[in-house]
């Protein structure tokens, strides 16, 4: 398989968990957002939303979405199971997995784009920005490009979006209240889609953690899982600093 991905990009961190977790050899692809490769036509032909994660199958045909491509993973190579055996428990944890795409993922845009492709975009000229927004395969993520290049988000904006991407804090420390993992004492795709969030917690507000117990023991375990060293999830400023090239020892 072929994972094109962004060593700073949440979606890209879970799947490149998942794919450790199960032990799945992949040649791994970065893709450079900041220079948007993932408006190319050739990355659109894989995954039309111009997003990263897309994973290319052994047979040539493409995945997009982290958490249909995960599932997927969990389907094709069902060992070790990443997903509760009870049918029930896996729609909740499906539930989880979407509340962590629509309500933590959008905020902690604000906050990474500030710091990742601000500095960039605010140097395209009005001529350079239009062309690249016309390559821009959604409404959403063509207002996000804009809004990013030539209205920066204020402060205000940041600390509501870093406030609203802490609510997942006490979301998780309810669930962990009984739990070694936030479905029992399974480690499954639902500890996948958070760990990437929790990863940026804990470098923009580690007292966030310090005051919810369940959590920071929930983090430490995820941090010890030979699957976390392998899947690069490095600190943001560390990542950043070298711009979307790959650390020197990853695959
Ligand atoms: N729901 C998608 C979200 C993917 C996504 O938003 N990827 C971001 C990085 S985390 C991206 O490619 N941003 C670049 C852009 O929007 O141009 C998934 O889970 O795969």
């Amino acid at each position: 398989m072929k994972l094109f991905h962004g060593w700073l990009s949440s979606a890209s961190r879970r799947v490149r968990l998942c794919l450790a977790e199960k032990g799945i050899a992949y040649e791994s692809v970065p893709v450079d957002l900041a220079a948007q490769e993932q408006h190319t036509p050739a990355f659109l032909a894989m995954n039309p939303n111009g997003v990263v994660p897309a994973l290319v199958l052994d047979d040539g045909r493409f995945l997009y979405e982290s958490g249909t491509i995960c599932e997927y993973l969990d389907e094709i190579s069902p060992l070790p199971p990443l997903r509760p055996d009870d049918p029930y428990q896996r729609a909740v944890m499906r539930n989880f997995v979407r509340w962590t795409d629509e309500k933590a993922l959008p905020n902690l845009l604000v906050l990474n784009w500030s710091l990742a492709l601000q500095p960039v975009a605010a140097r395209w000229s009005d001529a350079m920005l239009a062309e690249r927004l016309a390559r821009i395969p959604t409404s959403e993520r063509r207002d996000a490009w804009l809004r990013i290049a030539r209205q920066p988000y204020t402060d205000a904006e940041k600390r509501c979006a870093l406030d609203a991407l802490l609510m997942l804090v006490p979301k998780m420390e309810t669930m962990l209240a009984h739990n070694r993992w936030l479905f029992g004492a399974r480690y499954t795709l639902a500890d996948i889609a958070a760990t990437p969030f929790v990863a940026r917690i804990a470098e923009l507000k580690p007292a966030a953690l310090s005051s919810a117990p369940a959590v920071a023991g929930w983090w430490q375990r995820a941090q010890d899982r030979p699957a976390f060293a392998q899947a690069r999830l490095e600190r943001f400023d560390i990542a950043l600093a070298r711009r979307g090239a790959p650390p020197a020892d990853a695959h």
